[in-house]
């Protein structure tokens, strides 16, 4: 049983003065509220951001800000629950729905906090991380971990927008955020996406094989959706058609805070997905879904985005008969995995 703890106001005005002055709080009028019982009480909210109510607002920023005046021009996607203006989507989540246009380049920097960008529209983008120039095509997952100089560049003839996930909220919280300026990088030839383009085998370099934290960083869309496919077909049992973005080298996330994988509903499915404790994020790449998130359920149409607390029922079901649909999901899950609070509860 869980006893009714004394509050604040029970104390004398006196002796709560005397507390503060020496910098001293009283912990049991706050307990409850910091060790609820049973389970945690999120602040994060079901969210959801409709690209068709974004985008116009999206490209109005192209119009009102030049990129020299944003460096990055965002639109963040902040969950109320939190606040709007503390932009996270859950404790440790950020969004942002980036746009850059013909011609444009946003400068060269590098951050403590991990990054990855999913590419929502557009031709003719790049971002070069490490040197290594990364195409931006529509459905592709580009990696920027933490401490690795990139930038954007912009070749072709129409907007190019795509959508930030970064750990940004706990790296802000633990204190340890900041950035440094950089130099326009020298690009490097080849890609690490053609050296480990077929599963199941590694480059193996004579003398020693890649011992780089990041051995790959651009998932093109076409070949996580041929895994995808292939796994549909060949597992026709299977009932989460699911992979995830990981290291090629070690087989471990592919980055360290936030996990990312896709998700191939198959025509007619409804998937009700375990309930976790990390929050998650399901950006729709193609498609037509529904997101039931506790009590709340969305419409999904390609390119929205919404978010789920953790420790709340999911379900994810695809509005189409006939055509599959996909999600990219972000989630907290290798974080608290290292943390020792990862949970299932059925
Ligand atoms: C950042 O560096 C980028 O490089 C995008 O495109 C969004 C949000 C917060 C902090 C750094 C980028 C960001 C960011």
């Amino acid at each position: 049983m869980t006893t009714t703890l004394g509050r604040l106001e029970d104390l004398p005005q006196s002796y709560r003065d005397e507390l503060s002055a020496q910098n001293l709080v009283p912990l049991w009028p706050s307990l409850r509220a910091v060790l609820p019982p049973g389970q945690p009480r999120p602040n994060t909210r079901a969210t959801h951001w409709a690209y068709e109510g974004l985008r116009p607002l999206l490209l109005r920023a192209g119009e009102l800000t030049p990129i020299e005046k944003a460096e990055r021009r965002v639109l963040v996607l902040a969950n109320p629950g939190h606040g709007l203006e503390k932009m996270q989507a859950s404790a440790a989540i950020y969004l942002g729905m980036q746009l850059l246009l013909p011609g444009e380049w946003a400068p060269s920097h590098r951050h403590t906090p991990n990054a990855v960008r999913m590419i929502v529209e557009g031709e003719g983008a790049y971002t070069t991380v490490d040197g290594e120039k990364c195409e931006m095509q529509r459905g592709d997952l580009i990696l920027t971990p933490t401490g690795l100089w990139h930038e954007h560049g912009h070749d072709g003839s129409a907007p190019v927008v795509w959508l930030d996930v970064l750990d940004l909220p706990l790296m802000y919280y633990l204190e340890v955020s900041y950035h440094v300026d950089g130099q326009r990088q020298a690009v490097k030839s080849g890609t690490a996406e053609q050296a480990y383009a077929i599963g199941g085998v590694l480059p193996t370099p004579v003398f020693e094989r890649s011992r780089k934290a990041y051995p790959m960083l651009r998932y093109p869309w076409a070949n996580v959706r041929r895994a995808l496919e292939a796994l549909a077909t060949s597992q026709p049992d299977t009932e989460a058609v699911q992979v995830r973005y990981v290291n090629p080298e070690t087989g471990d996330d592919c980055q360290n805070v936030l996990g990312y994988s896709a998700l191939m509903l198959r025509p007619g499915q409804t998937l009700r997905l375990p309930v976790r404790s990390p929050a998650a994020v399901f950006h729709l790449i193609e498609g037509a879904a529904e997101a039931r998130i506790g009590e709340q359920a969305f419409a999904l149409a390609e390119a929205d985005t919404c978010c789920a607390p953790g420790y709340t029922a999911v379900t994810l079901r695809n509005r189409s008969a006939t055509q599959p649909a996909c999600l990219f999901i972000a989630d907290e899950t290798p974080l608290h995995r290292k943390l020792g609070v990862l949970e299932t509860r059925g």
